[in-house]
């Protein structure tokens, strides 16, 4: 239908119609949306950090968790509970076509804002427990998650190696032979990317090189996939990799323990390992 079929067709009191896309009215806010209702949390102050980030607010996410985080909020709960939210929030309305590649990379970057505020208070333990190489699949540019998985371990007091993002896997395995990590990190948020896994392991094994264990994680990316080669063990949330790295260093975790054992490794019911 072209755009002047379309625009006649339509009562023009209720609906615009703009680039072809359809704007039904009454017109609401984002987080009026019924889906987002339900993600968007009601307290204080994770509510009002959510709403920075599905807002786009670098400034107002920010000020927001620069405030929470000096009335004692903990930095976990702002991540997990406020900023989190926010861009689960951005995604569905991505999903659903209300936002667009603009939104995403600006909440992205409002999100971004906040979890480095989050980072000063969470700080970098002085003594270091082991080295973890943490990288994005090749091909794949979202790093928030990463960012976050390295800012924990980094907490923790590991010597987190951040390769970045869309890290050619050959790039991966020369880091595995140069820091010889006790445990790898790789995430990937597309199911074009996630395939890069096997892959990564395939490599090291050409190089007759073995760790532990690879944390793989990431939106895309499933724990029955992930258990489909060896090497690799299905991450759930950021927050988890240094328990998963402290359950290889202390208690000699194989990657094969790591999957029997999540749950009692991460302290905490985790329906993927139930
Ligand atoms: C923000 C975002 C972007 C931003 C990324 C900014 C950045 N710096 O990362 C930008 C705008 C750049 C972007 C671009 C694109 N995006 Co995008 N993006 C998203 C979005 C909305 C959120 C992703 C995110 O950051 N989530 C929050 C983080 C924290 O989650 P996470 O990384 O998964 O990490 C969590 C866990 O997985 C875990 N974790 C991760 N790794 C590890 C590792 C270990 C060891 C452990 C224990 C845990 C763990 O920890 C975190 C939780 O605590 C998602 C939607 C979604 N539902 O995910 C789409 C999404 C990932 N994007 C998508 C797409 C398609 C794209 C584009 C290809 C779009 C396009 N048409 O151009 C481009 C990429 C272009 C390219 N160069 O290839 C699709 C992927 C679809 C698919 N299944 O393949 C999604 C799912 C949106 C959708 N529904 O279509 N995107």
């Amino acid at each position: 239908m072209s755009y002047e079929e379309l625009e006649n067709k339509i009562d023009q009191t209720f609906v615009a119609v703009r680039y072809n896309v359809e704007i039904e009215g009454p017109a609401i806010k984002p987080e009026e949306d019924p889906d987002v209702v339900n993600i968007i949390p009601t307290e204080e102050p994770y509510r009002a950090i959510a709403l920075a980030v599905l807002y786009e607010d670098r400034d107002a996410s920010l000020t927001n968790v620069k405030k929470a985080l000096a009335d004692g909020t903990s930095p976990l709960d702002i991540i997990n509970k406020g900023l989190m939210k926010g861009i689960d929030a951005v995604s569905l309305l991505y999903t659903k076509g209300f936002y667009f590649l603009p939104d995403l990379m600006l909440a992205g970057d409002g999100m971004m804002e906040g979890v480095k505020e989050c980072e000063k208070v969470l700080g970098h333990k002085s003594e270091t427990k082991g080295t973890v190489v943490s990288f994005v699949a090749e091909g794949d540019p979202h790093d928030i998650g990463k960012n976050l998985v390295v800012m924990f371990l980094r907490a923790s007091g590991y010597e987190a190696i951040d390769m970045g993002r869309d890290v050619p896997t050959v790039d991966v395995v020369k880091a595995v032979k140069e820091y010889n990590p006790i445990f790898v990190t790789g995430t990937a948020l597309m199911t074009t990317t996630m395939t890069v896994f096997p892959k990564v392991v395939e490599a090291l094994q050409k190089e007759g090189l073995e760790v532990p264990a690879i944390g793989c994680g990431g939106g895309a990316v499933r724990k029955d996939f992930i258990e489909s080669f060896p090497m690799s063990v299905y991450g759930v949330e950021a927050y988890h990799a240094p328990k998963l790295a402290d359950a290889i260093l202390k208690d000699k975790k194989t990657w094969k323990d790591l999957r029997k054992e999540y749950a009692d490794i991460v302290g905490e019911f985790v329906s993927e390992y139930s």
